[in-house]
């Protein structure tokens, strides 16, 4: 099945279909250092979009239905090497090059073409993942047509370890190291930030790698002292004009609430607070985006796809807004009144 029931094309081979958005999945899960699983990431998240449907998409707390505002479509997956990972990761990059590479079906408004080196406009693609490494290949397939773009990251944990003292060039590519990676190859500009942050690491000196790699730092725990919109602030001021990458890993949400992923981190943010913070980022000019690390083998009552495919509902809605919505639906009568 697909996505949120998009019409489904086998896009990669087939170029005649054409759309301003795509939907692809990246079942790649071989470079994880604890819980593996994610390569059944984009199957539980199309799984947990069942009832989620184009014609009744209109969201309330967006005021909006993205799915009347362009042409989307599923591509369905790439087809990733399980054995070798510097195959699969190629065969990622290829896949997104493809994709970016069509011409847009247009009856979305413009939003690409000014970003882009070549000024004309390309599509954007919403990646189901996978663990967090299809990031790399997506960076530098992306970097192609923008240059080096800045990265708005919702994850647990920083994912810029050092890259130096594994073992082998393989093992330097794996889901902690990629932004790392992605910094030395001059794929992002020096004005990202992670929002969701609380894992542990190693000692103090790693946030200082953290910042020269060129992020800014938003812990889980600073929702409490700033609030949501004091972080969507945060993260507008940080991004400004530049063209923006989208990469959320689920692991943002606290366990409870999204248990299915690889490495489960206490004390997360709610799916609420996260959803109200996404909405504030409506506007900037993303070129992509991802959901990442889902792994349902570790799912209950499928909390954790439904959730993920509820995100990814709002990540193509950041597609195609322009500004955040009005905070509140009109209602007749105020709580106040009712008291
Ligand atoms: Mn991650």
């Amino acid at each position: 099945m697909s996505y949120s029931h998009l019409p489904y094309t086998r896009c990669l081979d087939d170029p005649s279909t054409t759309f301003d958005i795509a939907v692809l999945g990246m079942p790649f899960d071989t470079a994880t250092s604890y819980r593996p699983g994610a390569r059944f990431g984009p199957f539980a998240i199309r799984s947990g979009s069942r009832r989620q449907f184009p014609e009744r998409g209109y969201a309330l707390d967006w005021m909006t239905n993205p799915f009347t505002r362009a042409t989307m479509i599923d591509c369905g997956d790439v087809p990733v090497s399980p054995y070798d990972n510097a195959l699969a990761i190629d065969q990622m990059e290829t896949a997104y090059n493809t994709l970016l590479a069509r011409p847009v079906n247009g009856s979305a408004s413009s939003r690409t073409a000014k970003l882009a080196r070549d000024e004309v406009e390309h599509p954007r693609i919403l990646t189901l993942g996978g663990d967090h490494t299809i990031v790399l290949p997506i960076l530098r397939s992306l970097h192609k047509v923008y240059g080096p773009i800045s990265v708005i990251h919702f994850d647990a944990h920083v994912d810029t370890w050092p890259s130096s003292g594994r073992i082998s060039e393989q093992s330097k590519v794996n889901h902690g190291t990629y932004f790392t990676l992605a910094f030395e190859e001059g794929l992002m500009s020096n004005t990202s930030i992670h929002a969701g942050i609380r894992n542990k690491v190693e000692g103090p000196e790693l946030i200082e790698h953290d910042e020269e790699v060129g992020f800014e730092l938003i812990m889980a725990d600073d929702i409490d002292d700033l609030g949501t919109d004091e972080i969507i602030k945060h993260i507008r001021q940080r991004i400004g004009d530049s063209p923006v990458y989208l990469s959320f890993d689920i692991d943002t949400i606290d366990p409870g609430q999204a248990p299915a992923t690889g490495t489960p981190e206490p004390a997360g943010w709610t799916s609420r607070e996260t959803k109200r913070i996404l909405r504030g980022l409506a506007g900037l000019n993303f070129v992509g985006a991802d959901i990442v690390e889902v792994a349902p083998a570790y799912d209950n009552a499928d909390v954790t796809g439904i959730l993920a495919a509820n995100l990814a509902d709002d990540f193509l809605t950041l597609f195609v807004t322009d500004e955040p919505p009005k905070r509140h639906v009109q209602r007749k009568r105020t709580l106040t009144d009712e008291l």
